[in-house]
């Protein structure tokens, strides 16, 4: 059992209630939040619904990087929506442009020894400062900014020793792919990787915020990397040095499960279509034909990034046949690139340069051209994903993928014949003022004490508090119902799936989707559609029918990838009741609970195949069987093939009474009533 572990010291210096025991639940204190755009308009119509004044935490910041395309008014109306809030509530809102979330966060907030919670799976980057840095749905997001609490199942620590230095061309993309080639996208679940050994030296934190940041593709809760002289430096330049405070597990920490790796050893590696965990080294591939190269993300668009890539294109073409685009991941980053000559390097090198944004991370444009192969910085490569069902993305570091857009093939940097004699700089990030103009990005909201309003008195509604402003694609979010005493939580079976499904498969997520993040109506239509087309159909017509109720079955892993809430909330709206899999992605099963959506795991994996579509299942006396506090022994019942199965719920006493209310926000809004 873990020992002496730094994410055991932070959490229990943030532990409010519970142990910290693997498995157990507990509650931790959360100092800082965000959100971004496309996750935020739920959390922040959750957060309205809720009633409170300002923000409980230390610090809440509201970022627009997911979609900044204002395509049309529904976009730009969100923007609008997201900013009113964030003032009406003490947060930070930063405006579209300023950069991606996680890369800013890091830049401007990020600190040391903090708990952080965002509504984006890719929170754990902060972990690459030393923080407890956790992504989660964004009604768990809502709650902590409310009551600065977040209630957790207690992961284990998985302790990994990185050793030596990394070769040139082999960098922390490649340590992180190679942890992913070891672990798969299944082995971080229900743990926190904690990273120490002497190659942290040569690790910067930007370094070590890629490799916490894809720490999200295992599955992982969170990563955590010592705060040291490196962390020091990095505050320093950015003109934070007095965020700074050492912080490193005992030397005789004990870890749940331990691995070693030689960074020496490394070589520039790709993780192959279609799932992050699917690695070969590049060599191995061989040289593939290129057609577009994507630099960018919050995994891999770091100043010292972008200065490695304007070193590899300086003084040469793209390649005729490839496109190449670059994201930078903060106005703040462009600023200095352009002032340093490097922009203009890549640009003359024929380098499309587009918003400080996710932009084609999340499909918002630059979709592949059919059958094409993308090589991409970034840290997912679901099929799909990228706009172009066809396409076969590669996720690379910002080096491969230079290389190989010169080159017009995966190129392997390491390999003599490629060796373009480029020495990279010793780069140092940009220094704090080296771009004043950043902070015309961030607006600062009112404070509440100065404004003289007394927050907790008066709540959301307060006078003198800026209105809501909300456009007309702003629908209101879908609500569970309460399960009476003695009735049964039924639906028929209207979608078996296989293992891994993604939350990118549920509700795809791309520019024509994407702009309706807070229209979950108009989503619906879309939900699976990349699976099974037919599913909104046969759910909405199970959710009015006689059995009133529709249910998904699973395989294993079911629901990774992106903490979208719009994952529950939608298959909410179409119906659905219960899910049952073989096992749940963290983040996706809290939004079904949160949703009042029934996760449930086959007690005998071998069930899960036995349930047909069009099978009616029953949980009979659903009150009685959750509340009996025994969620081993549920059971339910195929009323088609007349069998019963076991299932688990794993579910926390209250989890159960959120399932009850229908849901989360039901529950509060009860306990509301009955004060
Ligand atoms: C992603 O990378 O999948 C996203 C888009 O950032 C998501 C959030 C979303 O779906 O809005 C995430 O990772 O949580
Ligand atoms: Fe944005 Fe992509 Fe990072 Fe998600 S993974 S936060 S879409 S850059």
């Amino acid at each position: 059992m873990s020992r002496g572990t730094l994410t055991y010291k932070i959490l229990q210096q943030h532990l409010v209630a519970g142990q910290l025991l693997p498995g157990e639940r507990a509650t931790v204190r959360i100092d800082q939040t965000l959100t971004q755009d496309s996750t935020g308009t739920m959390v922040y119509l959750q957060l309205e619904a809720m009633d409170v004044g300002a923000v409980q935490t230390e610090l809440s910041v509201a970022y627009i990087d997911h979609n900044t395309l204002q395509s049309g008014f529904e976009n730009a109306d969100d923007h609008a929506f997201i900013q009113s809030v964030a003032a009406r509530h003490n947060v930070v809102f930063s405006k579209p442009g300023g950069g991606i979330c996680h890369q800013l966060h890091l830049e401007n907030y990020g600190c040391p020894g903090k708990t952080l919670l965002g509504s984006d799976s890719h929170t754990p980057t902060g972990g690459g400062l030393g923080m407890i840095a956790i992504g989660a749905g964004g009604l768990d997001v809502a709650i902590a900014m409310a009551e600065g609490n977040y209630t957790l199942t207690v992961p284990q620590v998985v302790g990994i020793e990185l050793r030596g230095v990394l070769r040139s061309w082999v960098s922390a993309k490649d340590v992180i792919l190679e942890v992913l080639r070891q672990l798969s996208v299944k082995g971080g679940v229900g743990r926190i990787v904690e990273y120490y050994g002497d190659g942290l030296l040569g690790l910067s934190v930007t370094d070590r915020a890629t490799i916490a940041n894809m720490g999200a593709e295992l599955g992982a809760t969170t990563s955590v990397f010592p705060s040291d002289e490196n962390t020091r430096r990095f505050l320093e330049q950015q003109g934070r040095g007095g965020d700074w405070r050492p912080l490193a597990a005992d030397p005789d920490a004990l870890y749940d499960q331990s691995l070693s790796i030689d960074l020496a050893a490394l070589a520039p590696a790709a993780a192959c279509p279609h799932s992050p965990d699917n690695i070969r080294s590049v060599s191995d591939i061989g040289e593939i034909k290129v057609d577009q190269v994507a630099i960018g993300s919050c995994t891999n668009a770091s100043y010292s990034d972008l200065m490695k890539v304007a070193a590899i294109l300086a003084g040469r073409r793209v390649h005729p046949q490839v496109s190449l685009v670059i994201a930078p991941g903060s106005a703040s980053i462009l600023a200095v690139l352009a002032a340093n000559g490097a922009l203009a390097g890549m640009i003359k090198a024929g380098a499309r340069i587009i918003e400080c944004a996710c932009g084609p991370c999340i499909g918002m444009g630059q979709s592949p051209r059919s059958g094409a192969v993308s090589l991409r910085t970034f840290n997912r490569n679901f099929k799909g994903r990228s706009g172009t069902n066809d396409a076969d993305v590669y996720l690379v570091s910002p080096e491969t993928a230079a290389i190989s857009a010169i080159t017009g093939v995966l190129t392997d940097g390491l390999a003599s014949h490629h060796r373009l004699g480029i020495e990279l700089p010793n780069i140092a990030e940009p220094s704090a003022g080296s771009f004043q103009g950043a902070g015309a990005f961030t607006v600062a909201p009112p404070a509440l004490a100065a404004a003289g309003i007394d927050a907790a008195a008066a709540p959301g509604q307060a006078a003198g508090l800026p209105e809501v402003v909300m456009g007309p694609n702003i629908k209101p979010f879908p609500r569970g119902v309460a399960v009476p005493p003695g009735s049964a939580i039924s639906g028929s079976v209207v979608l078996v799936c296989g293992d891994n499904i993604t939350t990118d498969d549920i509700m795809p997520s791309d520019s024509r989707l994407l702009p309706f993040r807070s229209n979950i109506p108009h989503l619906a239509e879309y939900c699976f559609e990349k699976i099974d087309p037919g599913f909104p159909a046969r759910a909405a017509a199970a959710r009015d029918g006689e059995v009133a109720g529709g249910v998904i079955v699973g395989g294993d892993n079911y629901g990774q990838g992106s903490s979208r809430e719009h994952a529950a909330l939608v298959p909410l709206y179409l119906g659905i009741r219960m899910v049952l899999a073989k096992s749940f992605a963290r983040i996706h099963r809290a939004n079904l609970i949160n949703s009042g959506i029934l996760p449930l795991v086959f007690a005998e994996p071998r069930d899960a195949e036995a349930v047909r579509e069009g099978d009616i299942l029953m949980l009979d006396d659903a009150a009685a069987q959750l509340g009996g506090g025994d969620e081993a022994d549920l059971r339910l019942h195929n009323q088609t093939q007349g069998t019963e199965y076991r299932l688990c719920g794993q579910l926390s006493f209250e989890e159960r009474q959120m399932i009850l209310a229908g849901g989360r926000i039901n529950m509060i809004q009860q306990a509301a009533k009955s004060r």
